[in-house]
């Protein structure tokens, strides 16, 4: 099969040929698009040097599938043109999320969405996916009524220039102004932009994501993103209030149970979901789960994934094999 990834020279993308080649998915032809600053460049893939082509050029070759993660901008203009060649496309960024006929899928909660008619399919923002992971089976079991979630976001999730950064300031030297703030030694409350409401961009994505994935519009979740000074790997801490009533020890047994969640959860050895644990992984973990005492049927929890696998590139590779288990490439 003749795979695109648009955006093959960044972080995600790098990651998604990574993940392609762990999972041994059948490429025949890799085509490796990125910016015409790009083109003419060499990306390494099983071994095989491939040269990074324009968008255009990548158009002609005719791919089954591509995977873009090259922003915004680049997935709104281009998406409908390998679209419509006939190109699967699964988009990384936040284009195409929330439009009315576009499926935002994160395949173990419902990959079921997806039918042979979609020709661009959305890849959920990293925080949401690893939190709908765990929301959805309790929310299955419960019923859920309301999420309260505050982020620890690493600086991958910004992209190379962030990580560099954050090296950067921790050697002393001063940075290239990435974020509004210094990073290193520091928590930054704003990712994304503000929005007339108070709220991040990122923040609303939580949000409006989980509802869309999750096929329920009743979930309120209200959200508090945080930059952390931590290379690789998204932090939770989300408190869950049900309709229903639980107990802790079926909660940790319900969610031992789910493909692609692992329980860390054993206080008395320190034993808890850490980022740098996470970080090359591609489950979901979650820890510290616990009844939240102030209310009834609420519960805490900590979950941690990580953002550029499970929360990015993995998840874009898991829809492309659902693509193709169903025949559709
Ligand atoms: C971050 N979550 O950590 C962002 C990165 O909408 O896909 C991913 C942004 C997105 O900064």
């Amino acid at each position: 099969m003749k795979v695109a990834i648009v955006g093959a020279t960044g972080l995600v993308g790098s990651m998604m040929l990574k993940i392609l080649e762990e999972r041994n998915f059948p490429v025949t032809e890799l085509i490796p698009v990125a910016s015409e600053r790009s083109v003419g460049t060499k990306v390494t893939f099983k071994g095989k040097e491939y040269d990074v082509v324009s968008a255009d050029t990548a158009i002609d070759m005719k791919p089954a599938v591509a995977l873009f993660s090259a922003g915004g901008g680049v997935s709104l203009e281009l998406a409908p043109k390998f679209a419509a060649a006939g190109c699967r496309v699964i988009d990384n960024s936040s284009a195409w999320r929330m439009h009315n006929d576009i499926k935002l899928v994160v395949p173990e909660v419902n990959g079921h969405v997806v039918t042979k008619e979609d020709m661009i399919i959305a890849n959920p923002n990293c925080s949401t996916i690893q939190m709908v992971m765990v929301l959805q089976p309790l929310h299955l079991k419960y019923k859920i009524k309301r999420v309260v979630v505050s982020t620890y976001q690493s600086v991958s999730g910004t992209g190379q220039k962030a990580v560099k950064e954050l090296m950067d300031e921790r050697a002393g030297k001063s940075g290239q102004g990435v974020y509004p703030h210094h990073i290193d030694l520091n928590v930054i409350p704003h990712i994304d932009v503000f929005q007339e409401n108070g709220y991040t961009k990122e923040e609303m994505k939580m949000s409006l994501e989980t509802c869309k994935i999750m096929g329920d519009d009743s979930i309120k979740v209200t959200a508090t993103a945080v930059r952390v000074p931590v290379i690789g790997g998204h932090s939770e801490s989300v408190n869950i209030e049900f309709v229903n009533d639980f107990y802790e020890s079926d909660i940790k047994e319900e969610l031992s149970n789910v493909s692609g969640v692992v329980v860390i959860d054993n206080p008395a050895m320190n034993g808890y979901p850490m980022p740098l644990e996470a970080e090359g992984k591609d489950e979901v973990f979650v820890g510290r789960i616990r009844r939240d005492y102030s209310q009834p049927n609420t519960l805490n929890c900590w979950i941690v994934a990580d953002n550029l696998r499970k929360g990015a590139a993995t998840n874009a590779v898991q829809i492309a094999k659902l693509l193709h288990n169903n025949g559709w490439i």
